[in-house]
């Protein structure tokens, strides 16, 4: 009853990748017993990029099965589609209200998506935030654990929410942003000064959580480096090196001084070679369950449909508070 509640979520814009994996599903698997989990397949968020329609949905629930093949249990966190519970939208729009464009400006991810998809600057993409906001505020959430990237986001998140407290007392909980040590931010194969990406282009940039084991040592064996022949952490003068340490690090717990110890004299063949076989051995539990859960219709369908239903109920229930608090009349019954 009085445990903490943490939200987070994913969007279904392509097959998850390494990144996503170990700079949040991986942390969101510890958190399961401690607090009350709902993890969103936040499929609002992405139709803010041009999404073809039999593709979404497909990745959509494929993502869900990746929540469960990962270990969330579906019966101890909440996991559903962002699109079934339609007081997020509700919620989005209010707040969009008490969000100033000027903070909107500041944000990184839309101006980096703006560069990418410069044919398609919608206003979705500019409110993203506000979105993301209500997603957070409309569950009381008390932590959010997320990528480093998204930090940005959750400030925003927290200023609206102090933002409207102030005017009309409390009613949003406050989140606090929760992001791990290790894997917060896994850099591109190919280019590893920008973060890995599920929406890249360049296949060979990430790995997928379904890449077969040929593929990630094929990958690992592809992946950028530099020529100083040392295996050590610099992210400035050997990025490469420094990411595939990353990862490495955030698999099997070592840290950078161990495995820097482990490789010393050894060449990057070596190293690129224990790393693929570190990510290989850390995916094949979560791709069987997965492969077992796509065979299993009737269980996915159940889930998603329950799920759905727990989290309108508590969704709606501040929704109608907000509603109230603004001066919204109340639905005559
Ligand atoms: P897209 O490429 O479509 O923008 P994305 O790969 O950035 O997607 P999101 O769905 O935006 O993925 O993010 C899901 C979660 O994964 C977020 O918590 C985010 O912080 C985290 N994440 C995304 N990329 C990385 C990365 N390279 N390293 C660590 N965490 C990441
Ligand atoms: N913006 C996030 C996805 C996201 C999210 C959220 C994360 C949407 N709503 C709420 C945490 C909490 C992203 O791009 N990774």
């Amino acid at each position: 009853m009085d445990k903490k509640t943490i939200f987070s979520g994913m969007q279904p814009s392509g097959a998850i990748t390494l990144g996503n994996y170990l700079g949040a599903l991986k942390n969101w698997t510890t958190l399961q017993d401690e607090y009350n989990c709902l993890y969103c397949i936040v499929d609002m968020h992405a139709i803010t990029v041009r999404q073809d329609p039999t593709q979404l949905r497909q990745s959509s629930r494929n993502l869900l099965m990746q929540y469960i093949a990962a270990g969330l249990d579906p019966t101890k966190n909440i996991i559903y589609y962002q699109s079934h519970v339609p007081a997020h939208a509700e919620l989005a729009w209010i707040l969009n209200c008490y969000t100033y464009m000027g903070e909107l400006n500041r944000m990184t991810q839309f101006k980096d998506k703006s560069k990418s998809h410069s044919d398609n600057i919608n206003a979705g993409l500019y409110t993203y935030p506000a979105l993301m906001a209500a997603d957070i505020l409309l569950y009381q959430t008390d932590l959010v654990p997320v990528g480093v990237d998204q930090k940005q986001h959750l400030e925003l998140s927290r200023d609206i929410a102090q933002r409207f407290n102030s005017i009309y007392g409390d009613v949003f909980t406050v989140p606090e942003p929760y992001i791990g040590k290790v894997g917060a931010k896994i850099m591109s194969l190919q280019e590893p000064v920008k973060k890995m990406s599920k929406s890249d282009d360049d296949i060979n940039a990430t790995i997928n959580l379904t890449d077969d084991p040929a593929t990630i040592i094929r990958k690992f064996k592809r992946a950028v480096t530099d020529n100083l022949a040392q295996v050590k952490y610099d992210e400035i003068a050997q990025p490469g090196i420094s990411n595939l340490m990353a990862i490495y690090s955030a698999i099997t717990g070592d840290s950078y001084e161990s495995i820097q110890n482990e490789f010393e004299g050894k060449g990057y063949g070596d190293f690129k070679l224990r790393v693929a076989e570190a990510v290989i051995s850390e995916l094949e539990p979560l791709q069987q369950r997965y492969k077992q859960l796509s065979a299993d219709k009737n269980y996915i369908d159940t889930i998603i449909k329950e799920n759905a239903s727990k989290a309108n109920y508590l969704a709606t229930k501040t929704l109608r508070k907000v509603q109230k608090k603004i001066g919204f009349p109340p639905i005559v019954r």
